[in-house]
């Protein structure tokens, strides 16, 4: 394998007219190992760079974000539950979407496991909730079984008393 070879693999990539070929069989091997893992080193480092800038944008309009002036309007929009006034959910919340960290669909999802983890409806989380969960747990099992009891034995048909065929004053 000669260095002009070597050469010749790089136009073979970036140019890729086929007017510039290797001809041995070692650089014919080089080529195959080289030009995918290239193509794939390439693709990646362009992707990091690309990455740079967009992180560097993203902080810099995050910035903008938090040092921007809060306008009553934002209040307004912040106070998703309308009691007039913003909790600290609230303008985390409204400040995460903002910033496009988390969306919509996420948040939704979120409070809806909230909401099913606190069994008690009390607003928050306590071991009183995870005992609730469990009982309720229990309760969901013992009333599958006993429904597929049931179902069991209404498969099997009706239940009949042996009926004796002598009569008792026989
Ligand atoms: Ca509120
Ligand atoms: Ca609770």
């Amino acid at each position: 394998m000669r260095l002009h070879e070597i050469i010749y693999s790089f136009f073979h990539i970036y140019v890729g007219y086929g007017d510039i070929f290797p001809k041995t069989e070692s650089m014919r091997w080089f080529c195959i190992v080289f030009i995918p893992m290239s193509v794939g080193i390439i693709s990646a480092s362009l992707g990091r760079v690309a990455n740079i800038f967009i992180e560097k944008e993203i902080a810099k309009s995050n910035k903008k974000l938090i040092e921007s002036e809060i306008t009553i309007e934002d209040l307004e929009r912040m106070n998703t539950d309308g009691d007039g006034e913003v909790s600290m959910l609230e303008f985390i919340e409204f400040m995460l979407k903002s910033m496009h960290k988390v969306d919509q669909n996420l948040l939704d999802d979120l409070h809806d496991q909230f909401h099913a983890l606190d069994a008690d409806g009390s607003g928050g989380l306590q071991k009183e909730d995870l005992d609730l969960l469990t009982k309720q747990k229990r309760s969901e099992q013992r009333n599958f079984t006993l429904k597929n009891y049931k179902s069991s034995l209404i498969k099997k048909g009706p239940f009949r008393f042996q009926t004796s065929t002598v009569c008792p004053g026989d």
